[in-house]
């Protein structure tokens, strides 16, 4: 197959419009919240007693705040963690929150972290362990799926519009020594049926995990990778499949450096669209434990990891433990509100406004004006066949720059694959950022650059490329007066 023949295939890969929903939510919470924040453990065994969960002074509209200081725009719940203790009053089971002391056991934290995100304009996703090491049909096949689907349709029913199901890869044995076969497939049909807006992420089709829990991403984040990615965590975690040596044999890793670059796409089946989001706590740890609270992580580390998901192609799902009294902490609290704030103030100012656009080439119809506009109603695009384009953005006076931001209108598919910033600094063009995608959304920080005229250089892409927006974002701190 021809170069070109290869990007026009990959190119006609686009999102799901609910995966496209999801990728513009940018940056959500995750709550991990059960038996082991009591335990101070990180894995309950599933023997835990009911009787040890009493947050007595559960509050999540302050867990919604947090959220919403930060510039979150969703919330995920453990609503069953590994130990298989629910945080709703599941009728399949007695090891849930009805069985506590929480509110006398008439309490349902899944309905009052639901009915806070709603008062809060927050999306509300779930978690559901498929690994459960308290019910006693789990390893046994088809009598546990049922139970799983009994539990998925209580959530999927009971609680609003989802806007995410996340299932984790972990598929341990459960109390019997034995380990379940998940049957995904079904899951999945459940789900669609269900809350057909929600994703599906890890172990599903519509969200890739990152491929690790640190924080750490990919300099080139591709949405368009093999099919086969998809199975990366279910192959890792399903017995049934390890024993598939050919399946093994093609297996692809969901921490592999490249996973859709040209050179590795050319030798690849389908392709799919599959964005990553990056997974990883404030804390040390996923549940919340006194000896961490002074190990929050720092406003700088969480900067880092807000350019390389969000501002790096991908989604940002940071956890956020309560304490055992059901509230976030302090600490926790004034870090996300400083990290709301920063977002907030680095993108307040756009110096587009006053800018004069120019660019090399443009299709009929799609000339560079289109990108001041935030939106995919239009975009700035090439015509067939040109892949490379130059854009000058020129300002009658100095300005201090804190950040670039470019977007590709992904609903076109991600087509940008090198790219240069330039700057006229004291009268002579110096480089700013020389970077690969672009893809949903690229945050260049630009470190308080002087300049009146930037100018942006397509250098390559997978067929005529597109911008649906470009940002250019006043330094807050240095002003611009
Ligand atoms: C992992 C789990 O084992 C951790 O406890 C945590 O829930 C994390 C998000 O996923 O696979």
């Amino acid at each position: 197959m021809s170069l070109s023949q290869l990007d026009c295939r990959l190119t006609s890969v686009v999102p799901s419009r609910r995966q496209l929903a999801h990728q513009q939510l940018e940056f959500y919470a995750f709550i991990h919240f059960t038996v082991n924040t009591f335990t101070d453990r990180e894995w309950g065994d599933g023997t835990e007693e009911e009787q040890i969960f009493n947050p007595a002074k559960l509050d999540a509209r302050q867990w919604a705040r947090a959220a919403v200081s930060a510039g979150m725009k969703g919330m995920l719940l453990t609503c069953k963690h590994h130990d298989g203790f629910c945080l709703w009053p599941s009728k399949y089971t007695t090891h849930t929150v009805a069985n506590s002391p929480y509110k006398n056991g008439q309490g349902d934290i899944v309905r009052e972290v639901s009915d806070a995100c709603r008062e809060y304009g927050l999306k509300f996703g779930i978690y559901l362990s498929p690994w459960d090491r308290n019910y006693p049909t789990y390893g046994f096949g088809e009598p546990y799926n049922d139970y799983f689907v009994n539990q998925l349709t209580e959530l999927l029913t009971g609680y609003g519009e989802i806007f995410s199901v996340w299932f984790d890869g972990a598929c341990g044995e459960g109390s019997n020594g034995k380990k379940q076969v998940y049957d995904w497939e079904r899951y999945e049909r459940v789900i669609r049926e269900l809350q057909p807006n929600a994703c599906i992420s890890v172990c599903g089709p519509d969200v890739r995990w990152c491929g690790n829990e640190a924080g750490d991403t990919r300099p080139s984040e591709w949405s368009v990778v093999p099919l086969r990615t998809k199975d990366t965590e279910r192959i890792a975690e399903n017995s049934q499949h390890e024993d598939d040596a050919q399946f093994r044999e093609r297996k692809i890793s969901a921490m592999d450096l490249d996973l859709g670059s040209r050179c590795m796409m050319k030798n690849e089946g389908e392709a799919i669209w599959y964005p990553a989001e990056v997974n990883t706590s404030i804390r040390p740890g996923w549940f919340y434990h006194e000896s961490e609270d002074d190990k929050v992580r720092s406003l700088e580390e969480l900067k880092r990891i807000y350019y390389g998901s969000v501002g790096g192609n991908g989604m940002f799902l940071l956890n956020i433990p309560p304490d055992r009294n059901g509230l976030i902490h302090p600490n926790d609290q004034k870090r996300l509100k400083e990290l709301g704030d920063w977002i907030r103030q680095s993108f307040a100012v756009n110096l587009m406004d006053q800018a004069e656009l120019s660019a090399d080439r443009w299709l009929d119809g799609s000339d560079v004006e289109q990108v001041r506009e935030d939106s995919y109603a239009s975009c700035f695009r090439t015509e067939d066949g040109d892949i490379t384009c130059t854009i000058d953005i020129r300002w009658s006076k100095m300005q201090k720059i804190g950040h670039l931001v470019l977007k590709e209108d992904i609903c076109q598919s991600q087509r940008i694959e090198r790219f240069l910033v330039e700057a006229e600094v004291d009268g002579k063009n110096v480089m700013a950022y020389y970077g690969s995608v672009v893809g949903y959304k690229k945050i260049i920080p630009l470190n308080h650059l002087e300049t009146d005229h930037l100018r942006i250089r397509i250098l390559d892409s997978r067929v005529a490329p597109t911008l649906s927006f470009i940002g250019v974002y006043e330094d807050q701190k240095a002003g611009n007066t």
